[in-house]
């Protein structure tokens, strides 16, 4: 899954794809470099990012799906609102990427469920204003665990087909570093919710810190070897798909783990 944040502000890519046909290049190139969906966000969820109104995101996000879904791109949008998800359909969305798991707005859920499209649920414990006060787990694993089977509860309720579920972690939000790579360590327990897991973890402060030079985090644009890293492991691991901002390097980790498996 290729990242494409139609916004000023994101942590990594913030501001380099905030004009519509600048995001629309960049899709259809991670489209070419090997990514099976192309992200579309419309609003930031950087550690304290305030929200924006759901016509800005609307405006933000429509022009560049239309685009890419007529190219025969498969689209997700990323939104946490009923309405941004309804208007990313009907502009050729295939599969809603909820950062909230369907917390933030519980209407998004009748959303995907009256269009039959796959949703993935994402791990959150809250708006990202604050949402690091909230990092506070005695065992990680198994609370992120508990808290996605909750939601899955949810989405059951809403009508949602189960097959059509993907879980996420939600690295970052919520976790501090350590909480981070622990649910790396244990995507193995993830997968005994019996859903395909989504790992997200491309170019996050965490492994700014893991290659900071002295106090200095390494930054954003340097990540990108470990985040391949991380893409093999996650494959290895059995991961369904990693969300990235470069999809080359993690495809090809993709092929290189496949071949593998195959031999083995
Ligand atoms: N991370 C971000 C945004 N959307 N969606 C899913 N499913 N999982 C994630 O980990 C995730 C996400 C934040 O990262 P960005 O600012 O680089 O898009």
């Amino acid at each position: 899954m290729g990242v494409v944040n139609v916004t000023p502000d994101s942590f990594s890519d913030g501001g380099r794809h905030f004009e519509a046909g600048s995001a629309i290049d960049r899709g259809l190139a991670l489209h070419a470099d090997g990514a099976d969906i192309v992200d579309v966000g419309g609003e930031s969820t950087r550690p304290g990012a305030a929200r924006i109104d759901v016509e800005e995101e609307l405006r933000r996000v429509v022009p560049v799906i239309r685009e890419l879904s007529a190219a025969g791109v498969t689209v997700s949008i990323d939104t946490m609102r009923s309405a941004t998800a309804a208007g990313a359909l009907d502009a050729g969305a295939a599969i809603v990427n909820d950062v909230s798991g369907g917390l933030a707005d519980p209407k998004l859920l009748d959303v995907v469920a009256d269009a039959g499209v796959p949703y993935v649920a994402m791990h959150w414990r809250g708006p990202s204003a604050d949402m690091q006060s909230r990092a506070s787990y005695g065992d990680v694993v198994a609370e992120v665990c508990d808290e996605l089977a909750r939601r899955l509860t949810a989405i059951d309720a809403a009508g949602i087909k189960r097959d059509l579920v993907v879980l996420d972690p939600g690295l970052g939000f919520a976790k501090t570093a350590t909480h981070n790579w622990e649910l790396l360590a244990h995507l193995d327990r993830l997968a005994t919710l019996g859903r395909p897991i989504l790992v997200g973890a491309s170019r996050k402060s965490f492994l700014g810190s893991l290659l900071a030079d002295g106090d200095q985090p390494r930054d954003s644009d340097h990540r990108e070897d470990a985040t391949v890293a991380i893409t093999a492991l996650a494959a290895n691991a059995g991961a369904w798909a990693v969300r990235v901002h470069e999809a080359r390097p993690s495809a090809d980790a993709v092929r290189v783990v496949a071949a593998i498996g195959a031999a083995r």
